[in-house]
């Protein structure tokens, strides 16, 4: 058999030709899309019950959680965390279910990064 050295004036698809570099920029994986989780405010909702929340169902401690309340308290909203979208819903429909349970009219949302 008889080997030939691929040249540069070889006009098909070999390496390092136009076709071959297009071919591995569409193979490219993406980052799955992310989502923020948001708390919003309301006049009823007790303080306490939202810092219980928040420990609860996102893992703050304490002072965290009292400073991401009172965040919400003063701004109207604030991101409680950022997660993938099956991660996302399932907190907020902890957040939901918990609140409605204990007939607190707290809402919580999310919404793509
Ligand atoms: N504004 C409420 C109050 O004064 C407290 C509160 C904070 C409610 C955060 C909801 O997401 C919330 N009792």
């Amino acid at each position: 058999m008889t080997l030939r050295p691929f040249l540069m004036s070889d006009k098909d698809d070999g390496p390092g030709s136009e076709a071959s570099i297009l071919t591995k920029a569409k193979t490219r994986t993406q980052r799955p899309p992310m989502y923020k989780v948001l708390l919003l405010n309301d006049d009823y909702t007790p303080m306490e019950f939202v810092v219980h929340i928040l420990e609860r169902f996102f893992g703050l401690n304490h002072a965290q959680a009292f400073e991401i309340m009172l965040t919400v308290h003063k701004k109207g909203l604030a991101v409680v965390g950022v997660f993938s979208f099956e991660v996302a819903e399932t907190k907020v429909a902890q957040v939901m279910d918990f609140s409605r349970r204990h007939q607190h009219p707290l809402q919580c949302t999310m919404e793509k990064e």
